[in-house]
């Protein structure tokens, strides 16, 4: 398939291709959790959770296998590095008790992903530690499994764990496209230079297209 794109159309097999939603969870995008700890207006991601449920419903139309990761940690905090936890001056650090349960922890509600965005049985899960989903993960392997080459992003933020994940994916060999509209930042600023240096010196870390013209291209 061909998917109209910036900076030029990115030529794609669907069946090399995987979706990787990042961390649409109720930790980043509801009040009373790790995003709000930090200071932001959680409000602007729940825009794009309708982008991302029909993008993921395409690519499960499609055969594309989806991918969810959450950004989370043990309960002992073994996999959070100190530096990381005692970071600036939050609300409530990570592991603190919060409205929705102990902030950024796996198994909290606040570290479940979205209703609306929920993993189908069957559909890898990729509990993460870092900002790149491929450190300290089985992405890597995962993806070699399955034969992967493009791979399509969503999720949150655009600037931070979206970013990170697709320069991680770029030295890996793998393109990349990011929806323009299945991601957001709480800062406009930083989603639209994400947008600009992803796809700036031609593709140098990878591609942004709109939803609709991918679920065009997997049609
Ligand atoms: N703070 C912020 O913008 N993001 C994160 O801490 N994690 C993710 O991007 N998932």
């Amino acid at each position: 398939m061909i998917i109209d794109a910036q900076p030029f159309a990115l030529e794609a097999d669907p069946a090399t291709t995987a979706l990787i939603v990042i961390d649409m969870q109720r930790d980043f995008v509801e009040p009373g959790g790790f995003g709000a700890s930090l200071g932001n207006d959680v409000t602007r991601l729940q825009a794009i959770i309708p982008a991302t449920a029909r993008l993921i419903a395409g690519c499960r139309a499609a055969g594309v296998p989806v991918i969810h990761t959450r950004e989370c940690h043990a309960p002992d905090l073994s996999d959070c590095p100190p530096a990381k936890r005692l970071r600036g001056a939050p609300s409530l650090r990570i592991g603190d008790p919060g409205p929705m349960g102990r902030v950024l922890i796996a198994g909290e509600p606040g570290a479940e992903i979205v209703a609306e965005l929920a993993p189908l049985p069957g559909e890898t899960v990729i509990d993460k530690p870092g900002k790149g989903a491929f450190y300290a993960t089985n992405l890597s392997d995962h993806l070699a499994a399955l034969g992967t080459r493009t791979l399509i992003f969503a999720g949150v933020t655009t600037e931070v764990c979206v970013q990170t994940t697709m320069r991680e994916a770029n030295d890996r060999g793998f393109d990349s496209l990011l929806a323009e509209d299945a991601t957001e930042s709480y800062f406009p600023e930083f989603k639209a230079a994400t947008l600009a240096m992803i796809r700036a010196q031609g593709a140098i870390v990878g591609w942004t297209t709109p939803v609709e013209t991918i679920l065009t291209a997997l049609a």
